[in-house]
């Protein structure tokens, strides 16, 4: 009776972990499709930063325990106490100091190293972006696609696909800053820096300059546009046929201007 319990304990495991490892592999499926995962920083950093708020809560909160109780101990009970120092051997007083020290040290080795490692996660931009150049100045976002096509203080981008912007400035300092995003990078004179951001769905998202450039700062105001990916493609296929429409205007030699007199015929 032990021994045919057993086997159908053992049994009714495999089974269990044969069904769970099925569906694992089932469920991880489409994680190996050739669709390259997109390993987009900005939920990380949001992780890291209620992991540093956790924890300053709880070590302030522990300091203002342990001061709470060194006020109330050591509080004034006689009129002119002598107190007496507390006798600690040398190994014990290294102890005190280096134990608390190696504590706290390493949770801010902790958060460093995982802010390390998605500052390296968001240098490496996907390959599979759409590349905008952004010209930043007194006060505004100039924005130039691929294709010649360009905006003021519109980024509009399709929604699902990684954005990068290559950024220079014509002027002074400036920084892109997209909070929604969880980007902000300087903009400057004479060298190219970078940003990229991940939009999964179509919204809006402020921009703002995060640089004091001059008095007209805080209006360089702009936004993200995200459309879905055939909005995008119809609005770029319309600004195309504008560009192209006034490239052809711009090419066309001037005709004569309206009130040029006619050349007279001779009287013979
Ligand atoms: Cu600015």
């Amino acid at each position: 009776m032990h021994k045919q319990l057993a086997a159908i304990l053992r049994r009714t495991t495999v089974a269990v972990f044969g069904f769970a490892l099925a569906a694992s592999s089932w469920a991880a499926g489409p994680a190996q499709s050739t669709v390259p995962k997109i390993n987009d920083p900005a939920r990380g950093w949001d992780s890291l930063w209620h992991e540093v708020i956790v924890d300053i809560t709880i070590i302030g909160i522990l300091f203002a325990v342990v001061t709470a109780y060194f006020v109330f101990t050591s509080r004034r009970t006689a009129a002119n106490p002598v107190g007496a120092s507390p006798k600690l051997s040398p190994a014990s007083a290294v102890g005190w100091t280096v134990l608390p020290i190696f504590v706290f040290l390493s949770i801010d080795l902790y958060t460093a190293a995982n802010g390390w490692v998605l500052w390296n996660h968001y240098r490496d931009v996907p390959a599979d972006r759409l590349e905008v150049k952004l010209e930043s100045g007194m006060y505004s976002w100039d924005y130039t696609y691929p294709n010649g096509v360009r905006t003021q203080n519109e980024l509009i981008v399709p929604a699902g696909k990684p954005v990068m912007l290559r950024m220079t400035s014509r002027d002074t300092l400036h920084s892109h800053y997209i909070p929604d995003f969880r980007v902000k990078e300087d903009s400057m004179p004479g060298r190219v820096t970078y940003l990229w951001f991940h939009p999964t769905k179509p919204g809006e998202h402020l921009v703002t300059c995060a640089e004091y450039c001059g008095v007209m700062h805080s209006y360089m105001a702009g936004r993200v546009i995200v459309k879905s990916a055939e909005e995008y493609a119809a609005w770029m296929k319309q600004e195309e046929t504008m560009l192209a429409a006034a490239t052809a205007t711009e090419a066309t030699p001037a005709p004569a201007k309206a009130g040029t007199p006619a050349a007279k015929p001779k009287k013979t």
